[in-house]
């Protein structure tokens, strides 16, 4: 799941570049492991909830990689029909009620999501993605009490890269202490490296273990960076002094080779990653080719979904 992010998301890029994608896309890739951990200790009908950065959390949750691409390329075959691009993206089926670019706009959806869930007596659980920009927002700590206070199944999962756009985290907040959120409003707090799959992982399945089982909810702070830049497929080196020194120090960490290197270590042939590899890129050259020949959406339903008619139209 990582690789197929990281191919997905390189791809988006190359074209970005091309001018061939023309609606803004925020890259994730160097922060994989965070949606493929979460994920992976998910059911179906749990929910995940996203924002502008959303790529992986949609492809790990299950979301249909050709209808993602033709989204991005704005054709009627996308998972919004075209209208949404990079940061709308929506598969019901998957738990996937759709991302929403308002920064933090989504934790309090989550929220409501896991209440809904308590009252209708489900044992779903449902998942906060959002950036550690987030948490500079009202709602994430309105979230967090609200959470806490109804012990609501929520995880609430901050990928803190330490960037809000341009702006470090050391010139937002005195102190570099997100996870202490928790333990103010009353919940459990965990702080783990977001770049290794499987800390991820099992810290996810306990969150979601205590969550669906009526223990209550849980931040986790990942703590991880972004290769590329805030959007778009550039580095964005300009931003500041030490992005160079940040960037070289976090691509040494990447979570992919990690993940490489354990299962090499573990006897999995090289063999195996290649043709892994092989088939990702051919399903996302797949996806290209699909959202290239897709049809855009009709100019007569240019008004369908924004108003709502009295005659029902
Ligand atoms: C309410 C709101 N304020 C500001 C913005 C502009 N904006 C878009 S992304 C972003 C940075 C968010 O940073 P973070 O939450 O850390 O996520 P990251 O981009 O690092 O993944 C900002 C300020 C916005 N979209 N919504
Ligand atoms: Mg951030």
């Amino acid at each position: 799941m990582m690789l197929r992010i990281r191919v997905f998301e390189e791809m988006v890029g190359a074209l970005v570049t091309a001018n061939e994608i023309r609606t803004p896309c925020h890259l994730s890739i160097g922060q994989e492991a965070i949606p493929a951990g979460i994920c992976a200790a998910l059911r179906q009908d749990d929910s995940v909830w996203g924002g502008h950065r959303s790529h992986g959390h949609y492809l790990a949750k299950g979301g249909d990689l050709n209808a993602m691409m033709a989204e991005i390329f704005g054709k009627a075959t996308g998972c919004a029909q075209g209208r949404g691009g990079s940061m709308h993206l929506v598969a019901p089926a998957q738990g996937i009620f759709g991302t929403v670019p308002l920064v933090a706009a989504t934790i309090p959806m989550a929220v409501g999501a896991a209440l809904s869930a308590k009252l209708r007596g489900t044992d779903q659980v449902a998942v906060a993605f959002f950036g550690d920009g987030a948490t500079d927002e009202g709602h994430f700590h309105e979230s967090l009490n609200l959470a806490a206070l109804y012990n609501l199944p929520v995880v609430f999962v901050c990928e803190n890269n330490f960037y809000s756009t341009h702006l470090t985290l050391k010139e937002r907040r005195v102190k570099d202490n997100i996870v202490e959120s928790a333990a103010l409003h009353g919940l459990k707090g965990v702080v783990l490296d977001g770049n290794d799959v499987t800390s991820v992982y099992q810290a996810a399945q306990e969150a979601v273990r205590r969550a669906r089982s009526g223990a209550g909810p849980t931040l986790l702070e990942c703590r991880t960076y972004r290769w590329r830049g805030h959007v778009g497929p550039a580095a964005d080196l300009e931003v500041g002094e030490e992005r160079r020194r940040e960037l070289d120090e976090w691509q040494r960490r990447d979570p992919i080779a990690q993940c490489r290197e354990l299962l090499s270590a573990r006897g999995v042939s090289s063999d195996l990653f290649d043709c892994l590899e092989a088939d990702i890129r051919a399903e996302v050259d797949d996806a290209v080719r699909f959202a290239r020949q897709s049809p855009g959406p009709d100019e007569s339903e240019l008004l369908h979904h924004v108003y709502v008619s009295r005659r029902g139209v």
